[in-house]
């Protein structure tokens, strides 16, 4: 029989050190592999970044069509997130995870219009949180009025879907070993199936790899810079002509044209500073931005700019960081 480790779900082997699954031989019994028992206990990992592993996870579960539920943090909506959360074909649900770090005047039910204008969502979207034990009986109650036996969870690296069904086992009081999370870039390395009870099922997936991400498993420090584990504070900055505030010395917001609103939708963990020169020694590009609209930062937030401007945004990372899209607030 086929071992797979409890924690990340690769397969357990114990020849080869350097690759994924290794056991060593004096502990072929152990129920982990050697990785995430150095996340778990030393908070150390070998950086693994899967390669492009869309296409085949989609694939797999369209194949198997069921239930997905598809999780995506606040700070991580965007045009490249919601479109794989498009190319799902089955019966989906999307959850807004990580509900507690979103500011407590932003009402779910305004994200939700917002999310059905901006972005076509046409399917249920609920909210919940893992760490705060937040709407996890409601979430819980959804799945057995829908009669959502069985389900994927899906999305992105860091959504927190493992720590989702950690709650649930954790809910429901289960002698069941935790699946293994951390902010390190792909913790979950294949499909773990975890049977609740008779009634539900969730399986676990590797997250979605980001491509061209901003951040890498290199720099551990700045990951967790960008996954707050409390409420985001926004900060507003009156920009005054050619000033900038430059985000953690890695992005550069440049005002180019009057005074302006701008307010940062950020991990508060995040440096911000404002500078009052243009010039940077990054690839730069200018953005001619409508009224009341939100300068997307894939991966890190976005910034609500209030009347029309003109924006310059410097950054030295070859992805495409930036979108464009109109305001969640009227
Ligand atoms: N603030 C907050 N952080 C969370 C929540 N859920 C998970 N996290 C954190 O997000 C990080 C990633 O969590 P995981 O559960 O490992 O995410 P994952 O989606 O399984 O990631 P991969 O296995 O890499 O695809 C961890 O540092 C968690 O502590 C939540 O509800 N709120
Ligand atoms: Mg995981």
């Amino acid at each position: 029989m086929i071992r797979k480790c409890l924690g990340c779900g690769i397969k357990l082997q114990s020849t080869d050190n350097q690759k994924l699954g290794f056991v060593p031989k004096h502990k072929k019994d152990a129920d982990l592999c050697e990785r995430c028992f150095k996340i778990i206990h030393y908070n150390d990992a070998k950086a693994v970044i899967l390669k492009e592993n869309q296409n085949k996870i989609i694939k797999h579960v369209q194949e198997d069509n069921k239930h997905v539920l598809f999780l995506i943090d606040f700070l991580n909506i965007n045009e490249d997130t919601i479109k794989v959360y498009q190319k799902i074909k089955t019966s989906k649900t999307l959850i807004i995870s990580k509900y507690d770090i979103i500011p407590k005047y932003i009402k779910p039910q305004k994200i939700i219009n917002w999310l059905q204008d901006v972005y076509k969502i046409k399917e249920d979207i609920l909210f919940l949180s893992a760490l705060k034990n937040q709407n996890i009986s409601s979430f819980l109650n959804y799945l057995k009025q829908n009669n959502i036996k069985e389900a994927y969870i899906l999305g992105f690296t860091n959504a927190g879907k493992s720590s989702l069904i950690n709650r649930v086992i954790k809910h429901y009081n289960l002698n069941i070993k935790s699946i293994t999370t951390s902010l390190v870039l792909n913790t979950t390395l294949d499909f773990i199936n975890i049977k609740i009870n008779d009634q539900l099922t969730l399986i676990d997936s590797p997250g979605f790899t980001i491509s061209n991400s901003i951040c890498s498993n290199d720099d551990i420090d700045f990951i967790r810079k960008l996954n707050p584990k409390k409420y985001i504070r926004p900060i507003t900055y009156q920009l005054k002509p050619n000033t900038t505030i430059l985000i953690d010395k890695k992005i550069a917001i440049t005002n180019l044209k009057e005074k302006n609103s701008f307010t940062f939708y950020l991990s508060n963990d995040l440096l911000l500073t404002k500078i009052y020169h243009t010039k940077f020694n990054m690839k730069s590009l200018e953005y001619d931005i409508e009224e009341n609209s939100d300068i997307v930062l894939k991966n890190i937030g976005f910034i609500n700019v209030k009347k029309p401007a003109l924006v310059k945004i410097s950054y030295d990372y070859s992805s495409s960081l930036i979108e464009i899209r109109k305001s969640i607030f009227k």
